[in-house]
């Protein structure tokens, strides 16, 4: 080859290059929507075109941007498709991306952001699961930090590179950006919520623990598993309904033969203090004898093809139509079959399958997508245009989650719904709870769980958990006390298993096992009012309640990184068995133990609570319609000082009352004086009237691995002499 040709052809590529090399699309308008949030639009970007799906209401524009804001998203089309990046400087961890595998710290990971049906996920196709969350955290050395929403729902690809964040939209329409830039990642949290809103509060239930399994298949087993949870002393809150309950896999029948009767199954639940949780998929099967096929037929609520006929998905009762959630008529139409099915006494729906996960394996392998083809057209309507599947598939989950949401309000418009979804979308987290799906019986999903649920709390959605023990194949009695020896303290906790897999319930594993179960579900019984209070800050504020370490010390460096050890709240540190060498906060720290016996169990999570502070707990229940809090115990850890603070947060734990003031707000303060410390009630605050139920307080200090008992109550507090 001579020089010229070569120099020719080199240029012919610096051409072709610059060609699909990105179109830079300057910002037309930018501001602060909020406090220190700021809003950035690019030229061309069109409201019509790219709904926000994920926003809690239109934000408006009220100042401008300051000049020395520093992240600023640079935007351009690529190709066709609308891509932003934010340069970043100087030394940023990197968190979020909701939910994802891998670690904790996001620095150098790609995730693709299409919810996808992604059971046994690993560390090589673990990059694609069934959320959407195009949300980063950074956090700055000095502990300030700031966070991007990339307020989009198409298919899209995250990077989270140390020097920058790149958002790439396999779709032209342009979006807009958010970038938060507060004095804390807590901060930024609560400006996440501003934009995006909050979890509700769910019932007080919700919190307790949950079993389930694919499936329980007759009334008689549920039975008989609720019955053993009572006879063993084993606390337990709900028992789930998996697909098998319904008749030949028709979502919203019961099948007559194993469940011919549900609403006296439910009464019995309740009788024995449990609730029940039945699941609903998507997919309806085709059916022309089918009340919910025939209903869905004559509204018209059907995903069509793009040749207008009805698009069919094989699920699992076989051919399936799918709602297209994105009409408004649609959305309603849903929410109105739970009517009947939730005035069964059903307490809590669980919604599957959403991402949507279609088995498509008869088509050519390269369209093998495991929902619907991409040019699959939606109808949209209301404000929200008609689009194809690349635009709506991320947010199938969340309109699904809304609409079975407002249906259950709508049967029962005094109870706190609770529902469980796989599939959802940042924002989602005001319909919906979650779990990291069909996770692998086997100790490196144990290990991953964690940061998998801190990373969803750092990304606006604090209620998740994993199915504890693992979903597929078999769980040995060693897995199985690990994993329920810090399980129970993640916000959601539930025991599930697969179809053929061996028997998951807390006795299953031999009586010492089963010892270790109870201890470790004791330990989060008691800790509920504990727990309650958090999730109600979480309510209200969008704080997580399972924090990473490093948000204790945000400028220890060493914490950053750490993923075996989470925090619940900011007083308490959860040390799973498994930890090896976790990277703890430093200052005053003292173990806490909750249940005799569980400082010799190896299995249980190591407690810590932090110096300066007040954990109210209540005893020991066997499901949480029982009364807590009397005894209430205030474990007491005092600060160099020799003070200490905690707060309760209470209320009826279900209705809505709580809204209108029927709560109550206990902030509790302990001072030390000549050697004696007294802890007492500092304020109070709202109507709910806890102080009839709270009849003895007991507080206990702990101070270098001792513990110093007293006892009193509300009005009198608690004085603790010569420790
Ligand atoms: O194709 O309903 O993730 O928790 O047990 C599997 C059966 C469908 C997937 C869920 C899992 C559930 C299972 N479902």
């Amino acid at each position: 080859m001579t020089v010229s040709l070569r120099y020719h052809l080199s240029f012919l590529f610096l051409i072709i290059c610059t060609a699909v090399e990105a179109r830079p699309v300057p910002v037309s308008r930018s501001g602060l929507v909020g406090n220190a949030i700021a809003e950035f639009i690019p030229v061309g970007f069109d409201i019509s075109k790219t709904p926000s799906l994920i926003l809690q209401k239109e934000p408006q524009i009220k100042s401008s941007v300051p000049a020395d804001w520093g992240i600023v998203p640079e935007f351009s089309v690529n190709d066709g498709k609308a891509s932003a990046v934010v340069r970043l400087k100087g030394d940023v961890s990197l968190y979020g991306g909701g939910e994802v595998t891998g670690p904790l710290l996001r620095n150098g990971q790609t995730i693709k952001l299409w919810n996808t049906d992604n059971g046994a996920y690993g560390t090589d196709n673990g990059k694609r699961l069934y959320q959407t969350h195009p949300w980063v955290l950074g956090v700055r050395k000095d502990g300030t930090a700031f966070g991007v929403l990339f307020d989009s729902s198409w298919k899209a690809e995250l990077t989270t590179n140390s020097d920058k964040i790149e958002y790439n939209a396999e779709g032209g329409a342009l979006f807009r950006v958010f970038v938060i830039n507060r004095k804390s990642p807590q901060e930024v949290l609560k400006g996440l919520a501003e934009l995006t809103g909050t979890m509700a509060m769910p019932p007080r239930w919700a919190l307790g623990y949950h079993q389930c399994r694919f499936s329980y298949g007759t009334e008689e087993k549920v039975r008989s598993i609720a019955n053993t949870f009572r006879e063993k002393n084993i606390p337990c809150d709900a028992i789930w309904m998996d697909i098998d309950y319904m008749e030949g896999y028709r979502v919203f029948t019961f099948n007559n033969k194993n469940f011919p009767n549900p609403k006296k199954l439910n009464d019995d639940l309740h009788q024995k203090g449990f609730k029940s949780v039945y699941m609903i998929d998507p997919g309806v099967k085709v059916d022309k004898n089918y009340w919910v096929y025939q209903s869905g037929t004559a509204n018209d609520v059907w995903v069509k093809q793009p040749d207008g006929k009805e698009y069919h998905g094989k699920v699992w009762p076989g051919d399936c139509a799918f709602p297209d959630f994105t009409m408004p008529r649609t959305r309603k139409w849903w929410s109105g079959l739970y009517k009947d099915f939730v005035s069964t006494g059903i307490d809590g729906i669980w919604n599957d399958m959403n991402e949507p996960a279609v088995n498509d394996n008869e088509l050519a392998a390269d369209l093998r997508l495991g929902t619907m083809p991409y040019n699959t057209p939606h109808r949209g309507g209301g404000n929200l245009p008609a689009g194809n599947h690349l635009l709506y598939h991320n947010a199938y989950g969340r309109f699904m989650v809304e609409a079975s949401r407002n249906g259950i309000l709508a049967v029962n418009p005094e109870k706190r719904p609770f529902i469980l979804t796989r599939a959802n979308l940042l924002g989602g987290q005001r319909y919906a709870a979650t779990w990291t799906g069909d996770n692998l019986a086997d100790p490196r999903f144990m290990k991953v769980s964690v940061p998998m649920s801190i990373t969803l709390g750092l990304s606006g959605q604090p209620f998740s958990g994993p199915d504890i023990g693992g979903f597929l194949e078999n769980t040995s009695g060693e897995l199985w006390a690990q994993w329920i020896g810090f399980g129970t303290l993640l916000p959601f906790a539930r025991g599930h298993a697969c179809a053929g897999t061996n028997d998951k319930e807390p006795w299953a594993f031999g009586p010492e096992i089963e010892n270790t179960s109870r201890i470790a579900l004791e330990r989060r019984y008691r800790l509920l009012p504990y727990l309650y209070t958090l999730f109600y800050k979480a309510h209200t504020t969008g704080l997580p309640i399972m924090s990473p370490v490093f948000f204790a010390d945000l400028k220890d460096a060493r914490l950053r990184s750490e993923e075996q050890a989470f925090m619940l709240g900011s007083n308490l540190l959860v040390v799973p068995a498994f930890a090896k060498n976790p990277a703890l906060p430093t200052g005053i720290w003292e173990n806490l133990h909750l249940i005799n016996g569980e400082e010799t169990d190896a299995y249980q999570a190591k407690l810590l609570i932090k110096g300066g502070s007040i954990i109210p707990a209540g005893k020991v229940i066997q499901n949480t319609e029982e009364k807590s809090l009397d005894k209430l115990t205030l474990y007491v850890c005092l600060d160099s000082k020799g003070q200490a603070n905690g707060e309760l947060y209470w209320d009826a734990g279900d209705g809505r009352g709580f809204n209108k003031g029927n709560n109550a707000t206990l902030k509790f303060h302990a001072a030390t004086q000549n050697g004696a410390t007294k802890i007492s009630l500092a304020s109070q605050s709202g109507k709910y009237p806890v102080n009839n139920e709270i009849k003895q307080i007991n507080a206990v200090i702990v101070k270098n691995g001792k513990a110093y008992y007293g006892s009193g109550n509300l009005k009198t507090g608690v004085i603790i002499k010569s420790y």
